[in-house]
């Protein structure tokens, strides 16, 4: 039934592809992890990252209470208007997890919110706890109350706990409230723009799960609904600022990236799978525009977005600054929504080059080592102000970066009729049905400490198809596309490629090593990948990063802590022709690279009158673990001239 059902997605896929590129992606359910990096954390999120989250929203919160009093009909509602998207999103993260560790225990609790999600839903489909106990009169009147959004979640978790488990009941809810969703807007033909975007990319994958194309028409619905004047609520009435949710113009006219940056990246992930499933280039035209804005001009070292604390998103381009950074964990979350998305549909390495980056810092970065503690900002320098937190009032960002961790599988592996892309480096297994038979996976390595990876290639019988590795941008002296940082140096270190123990001969097409041949059951494939430390500049339009550098091994960017460093760090520089020296270090923070380097720092003189230069061993360590230690200074980006010594202070 499950597969049966999932086949018929993939085949509405193709159909409707028509001639456009569009890549199928592996999903987390049949992909076993198996790495060095990667499980442990996976391990935490279930030992650590999900009980916390199961406290929270069922103990010191009253998430769970809400929908047993919205079941009830009695009580009022506790908390936010969008807090059932944390319940949602708890769950959608629990199933990737069970998928990984089955906990009969786990799923036990799973079941029984499940069920009193189901008992809260209203006859017609309908399900909020906020509008169920505060008066369903008032229910589809703002669009910014976030009742679409908490529906896309529930959506995502039906569709993951459905593939997880097999069990159907919260997929059941969720196309129930998709089904009055429709009924009420779609085919009453009654405008809605929902305030903050989730619900497109959900419906979709409905659409993929029940290959009911309605979702589908649905979700394009609600894409094209933007732009048009219809917004009704706080966000068009009170602000008057439609670019703040992307209302301003419809989707496909959009020429520059506005407004918060989760409900973008919820959108434009949502529109990339419209794009690749209706075959309809005009978005994926407006789409590229947009990217390049963001990536071009908006984009942090870290792979974080959205600087502005002011309205949780972008402002001005190049305005990156450091220590007040806002860059949400969910938003980088969101950027790898999306660039999976985009790499799809176009089958360009460069979105996946941005999704590491996205991935291994600015969204890493929101979980702590011990997996219960968060960042809802990852700002890139600190005085000491800045700490990980249990809980947030606004709990988007745990849930987020649970599910996101959890659900890895998702980003490694995609493939059309002919090609299989490995795109992420992560010990895994999984078994890719190309059109002419199913080919078996197995990845293995030390990623991202080491850039050798091993991959075994298993076909039931001897079969002609192409698997492409990805070339990181960091190996093709691309730092970021678009120039917006570049490597202070060109490097030039050659990939190396051994087929079966022979030297193999290699394209490189759209950032992808491709290799070609008859794969015949066993083959074995052994990329090297050369690892520098490399130096980044960013450009002159990015004030806060002027006369600095950071720097970035593999897929990682560095940082300095003061607690490797004496306690200070902004009193330091890195002069010129650096040595840097980089050395695993497996008892520090669960087991982290470390770079060392003989830096300077400069303090004031003993007679007051002028200052001392001293040489300091400084000590960087990967920008994901910084703040495991407790506060304290940081910073990502370091002088490298005196002048440049000039701190950032909190507005
Ligand atoms: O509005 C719901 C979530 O809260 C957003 O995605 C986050 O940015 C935070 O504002
Ligand atoms: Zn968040």
């Amino acid at each position: 039934m499950r597969y049966g059902i999932l086949l018929l997605g993939i085949f509405f896929h193709w159909v409707m592809t028509f001639g456009q590129r569009s890549l199928i992606p592996v999903d987390f359910s049949e992909v076993v992890i198996e790495d060095s990096f990667w499980s442990p954390r996976l391990d935490k999120i279930s030992s650590a990252t999900l009980p916390a989250c199961i406290e929270q929203t069922e103990e010191k919160t009253g998430r769970i209470r809400n929908f047993e009093k919205a079941a009830s009909g009695t009580g009022q509602h506790e908390g936010i208007y969008y807090d059932d998207s944390d319940v949602y999103k708890a769950l959608e993260a629990i199933a990737y997890s069970l998928r990984h560790h089955p906990d009969p225990v786990l799923q036990q609790k799973a079941d029984a919110w499940i069920a009193k999600i189901a008992a809260a839903q209203q006859e017609d489909g309908y399900i909020n706890t906020y509008y169920t106990l505060g008066g369903l009169e008032g229910r589809w009147q703002d669009m910014e109350k976030h009742e679409a959004y908490c529906a896309g979640h529930l959506i995502e978790a039906g569709v993951a706990y459905y593939q997880a488990t097999g069990k159907d009941q919260l997929l059941e809810v969720a196309r129930k409230m998709a089904d009055h969703m429709d009924r009420t807007f779609r085919v009453a033909g009654q405008h809605w723009v929902p305030g903050h975007q989730e619900i497109e990319l959900a419906l979709v994958k409905l659409y993929r799960v029940t290959g009911n194309e309605k979702y589908l028409t649905l979700a394009q619905w609600f894409l094209d609904q933007r732009g048009h004047g219809y917004g009704k609520g706080k966000i068009w009435d009170e602000w008057k600022d439609p670019g703040y949710c992307q209302d301003a113009v419809p989707v496909k006219e959009a020429k520059e990236i506005t407004g918060h940056a989760v409900r973008a990246m919820y959108m434009y992930t949502g529109a990339a799978d419209i794009a690749s499933l209706m075959g309809d280039a005009s978005y994926l035209q407006a789409m590229q525009t947009i990217w390049e804005d963001v990536v071009y001009r908006n984009l942090y070292i870290t792979g974080g977005i959205g600087s502005s604390g002011s309205n949780e998103g972008f402002s001005v381009d190049y305005d990156l600054p450091n220590e007040n950074a806002y860059c949400e964990t969910c938003a980088s979350v969101g950027m790898v929504f999306w660039n999976k998305r985009m790499n799809l549909l176009t089958g360009d390495a460069k979105f996946i080059d941005v999704l590491e980056r996205s991935l291994y810092n600015g969204a890493l970065d929101g979980l702590s080592l011990t997996g219960d503690r968060f960042f809802y900002g990852n700002p890139l320098a600190s005085n000491g102000q800045h700490a990980r937190r249990a809980w947030y009032g606004t709990a988007c960002c745990p849930s987020n970066i649970a599910r996101l961790v959890a659900s890895v599988g998702d980003y490694i592996y995609a493939f059309d009729q002919h090609d299989i892309l490995i795109n992420l480096f992560i010990g895994s297994r999984t078994i890719v049905p190309l059109e002419d038979g199913k080919v078996a996976i197995r990845q293995s390595g030390n990623y991202p400490w080491d850039g050798e990876i091993h991959l075994t290639v298993d076909p039931q019988q001897p079969q002609d198809f192409v698997i492409k590795m990805r070339v990181p941008g960091w190996l093709r002296n691309e730092t970021t596309p678009g120039g917006l940082y570049h490597f202070v140096d060109t490097v030039e270190e050659n990939i190396e490629i051994l087929i079966n123990g022979d030297n193999a001969g290699y394209k490189i097409e759209d950032g992808y090593l491709q290799l070609a041949r008859t794969w015949n059951p066993g083959d074995k494939v052994v990329l090297k990948l050369p690892m520098p430390v490399r130096k980044i500049a960013a450009r002159s339009e990015v004030v806060a990063d002027a006369g600095r550098i950071a720097l970035q091994k593999g897929p990682l960017v560095y940082t300095f802590e003061g607690i490797d460093n004496g306690g200070s760090v902004f009193d330091c520089y890195l002069p010129a022709n650096l040595l840097i020296k980089s050395e695993f270090h497996p008892e520090l923070l669960g087991g982290v690279n470390v770079l060392t380097l003989d830096g300077k720092s400069i303090s004031g003189n003993e007679a007051g009158d002028g200052i001392d230069i001293r040489s300091k061993t400084l000590t960087a360590i990967p920008y994901f673990a910084w703040n495991n230690r407790g506060p304290g200074e940081m910073q990502v980006w370091m002088p490298t001239r005196i002048g440049a010594l000039k701190i950032e202070t909190a507005q």
